[in-house]
């Protein structure tokens, strides 16, 4: 019987299988001790066993190794897992293929946005809809007339396509969008439901709600990341630089200072904090604003405010009006005017996918501030970035309809520097962030 040691990270659905077969099959798999995922498996030592510095990883106890999932899972799981004719293992191998390249790139694209893992794609999560759809309605054909994927017991195909669609099943099909897959439910949940599955994955629950995307996750995700590679950068170049003498250090920095140039990994590091503007990572719509901006910028109101609202893509863009909260500790105009133009300095990398128009209405000592802003996305956008919150919660954010009449007012007054504020103050000056 198999007996050897799993390297992964836990709930890894990969793992999952390997696991589960093992429970079927009662081979001794211990997974290994003080795994962290990114370092153990990208450690010389690893690496040598397994190149690719993936997991799940096998080592058997006579020092074997194995990658590969579904292989790993084959090779720990007993007779009746592996099928019972040349046709049923085939058809494993085939079912194998299909949850790889049929269900898996799919899920990732809709799930892992969801998760942070990846950014949002608007196309790409709709394309990869239509490929989990299509690969639902092929699984729930195949099981009109079947309890299991191959042959009358349950196989390790059952628990390969199981485990691919965990992620699915957990954070995206709510009752409403797993209605269509009868079939495939009450399979998926024979198999998911036996006790050598639970043992492994524990009380399974089916998605009740299809997780929100939420892009300061990607945001955060992008963060750690990017602070962890430049720690074990750092850390790698302390403990390099302790092995060289003092005086061989010295004689590479100076052939480095004539002839090296900087490699572009370490560049990339070097320019800590990562470069990801959170703008980035929300799908780019129909409305080009910097083509706005300069249109803004050329034309007067008669032509620009109406080009605004020809371009506007309400879908992916919102339209926001900020008022300033203290307006009685206003005093001198020019004091207030820079208090606006600080804000608009300190959100520079906001200008990416936002405009604005800041009016101060009134005069010295009764005056008050107050804003149109338009960006990129339906979120309060302060909120996407840490650098971006100095300023806005001195002032309080409405999201306005850009169906209704109010906010095409609104954005009239604003964009064309006119009118007063709920108090009558007149217009006295503007300033547009760009
Ligand atoms: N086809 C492989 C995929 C293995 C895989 O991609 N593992 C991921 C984690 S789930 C990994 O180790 N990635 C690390 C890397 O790519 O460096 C399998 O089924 O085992």
């Amino acid at each position: 019987m198999a007996s050897g040691t799993l390297y992964t990270y836990p709930e890894n659905f990969r793992a999952y299988k390997v696991l589960i077969a093992a429970q079927y099959s009662g081979a001794q798999v211990k997974i290994a001790d003080d795994f962290v995922f990114g370092e153990t498996n990208k450690s010389e030592a690893f690496l040598k066993k397994f190149p690719l510095g993936k997991v799940p990883a096998f080592e058997t106890n006579d020092g074997k190794c194995i990658t590969e999932s579904n292989a790993i899972a084959y090779y720990v799981a007993n007779d009746q897992l592996r099928g019972k004719s040349d046709f049923e293992r085939a058809e494993i191998v085939q079912w194998f293929g299909f949850a790889d390249s049929e269900i898996l790139p799919a899920s990732c694209a809709w799930v892992f946005p969801l998760l942070g893992i990846m950014p949002y794609n608007k196309q790409t999560v709709e394309h990869a809809k239509d490929d989990v759809k299509k690969a639902l309605t092929a699984l729930n054909s195949h099981l009109l007339t079947r309890t299991y994927l191959v042959g009358e017991r349950l196989t390790l195909a059952d628990i390969s396509v199981a485990m691919t669609l965990l992620h699915l099943y957990q954070y995206i099909l709510e009752p409403n969008l797993r209605k269509p897959y009868q079939n495939v439910n009450r399979w998926f949940q024979t198999v998911i439901y036996q006790p050598e599955s639970m043992a492994v994955i524990g009380a399974f629950k089916l998605a009740e709600k299809t997780l929100e995307y939420d892009p300061k996750k990607f945001v955060e995700t992008q963060r750690k990341t990017s602070k962890k590679e430049k720690k074990e950068k750092e850390s790698k170049k302390e403990s390099k630089e302790s092995k060289e003498s003092k005086e061989a250090k010295e004689a590479k920095e100076s052939k480095k200072e004539a002839t090296e140039e900087l490699d572009p990994a370490d560049a990339a590091l070097a320019a800590e904090p990562k470069n990801i503007n959170p703008f980035d990572t929300l799908p780019k719509g129909a409305f080009d604003l910097d083509d706005f901006k300069r249109f803004y910028s050329n034309e007067d109101e008669a032509k620009s405010i109406p080009y605004f609202w020809k371009k506007f893509d309400p879908e992916n863009y919102s339209i926001w009006l900020g008022e300033y909260k203290y307006n009685n500790e206003l005093t001198k105009v020019f004091m207030s005017c820079n208090l606006i133009s600080g804000m608009y300095q300190r959100l520079d990398k906001m200008r990416k996918g936002a405009f604005a128009s800041a009016c101060l209405f009134g005069t010295d000592n009764d005056s008050s501030i107050s804003g149109i802003w338009v960006w990129r996305g339906q979120e309060l956008a302060f909120t996407l970035c840490p650098d971006w919150q100095v300023d806005y919660e001195s002032y309080s954010w409405t999201k306005l309809d850009p169906s209704k009449e109010e906010t095409k007012e609104l954005v009239q007054q604003y964009f064309s520097w006119a009118g007063t504020d709920k108090e009558g103050r007149k217009f006295n000056q503007g300033k547009i962030f760009k």
